[in-house]
């Protein structure tokens, strides 16, 4: 499959293969996956994410959120396996950020996937279920570019992770809930 090409600017890239994984049932990962409520610290008080997330990788820490070490489960393996055939990583994918937007309020907010541990070269986001929009904003110009991501499609962004950043923000009228898997490779040693 040929992806879409949505941005190329000097080395980075953000690709997207259409349906790429639409025969996967969102409503079995919604199921097999330990949904978890995380809080964010915010000038001085905690508040609950706008979403519930679940983690597979190495132990890994990050805005005061602790993620114990979790083997990947033969289904993820399987995921991946399938998206790596697509996005080529420099280096393997070893983790998977798991997002549950359960309604149009749940949301993430600007920023960048720029830990010193994330291997940026290539991070590949899945969406099932529910379509939302996401946003990339370029850091300095300001340009925008909307993406619907729509069930089954993968994106694919190559080393956006310095001059862009990236949302999903609320949607009134996005009813149906929504499941995001954002691979990574984390640096481990
Ligand atoms: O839900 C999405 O498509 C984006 C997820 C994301 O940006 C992240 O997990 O860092």
């Amino acid at each position: 499959m040929k992806p879409a090409i949505i941005l190329a600017e000097n080395e980075s890239r953000c690709l997207l293969f259409s349906g790429l994984l639409q025969t996967e049932r969102s409503a079995h990962w919604r199921d097999a996956l330990p949904w978890r409520q995380n809080e964010i610290r915010m000038f001085g008080k905690n508040h609950p994410e706008p979403r519930l997330t679940a983690w597979m990788g190495p132990a890994y820490r990050y805005a005061s959120i602790d993620w114990p070490a979790t083997p990947f489960s033969a289904d993820m393996t399987r995921l991946m396996e399938t998206i790596e055939q697509h996005a080529l990583p420099q280096k393997p994918f070893n983790a998977v950020l798991t997002n549950l937007y359960r309604d149009g309020q749940d949301a993430m907010g600007w920023h960048r996937d720029n830990e010193k541990s994330i291997d940026t070269q290539s991070i590949a986001s899945v969406s099932l279920g529910g379509t939302r929009d996401f946003l990339i904003r370029h850091r300095t110009s300001g340009e925008k570019w909307t993406v619907p991501l729509q069930h089954g499609d993968v994106l694919i962004m190559e080393s956006m992770q310095d001059d862009f950043e990236h949302s999903v923000p609320r949607r009134k009228r996005a009813d149906e809930p929504r499941i995001n898997f954002t691979f990574r490779h984390i640096q481990t040693s």
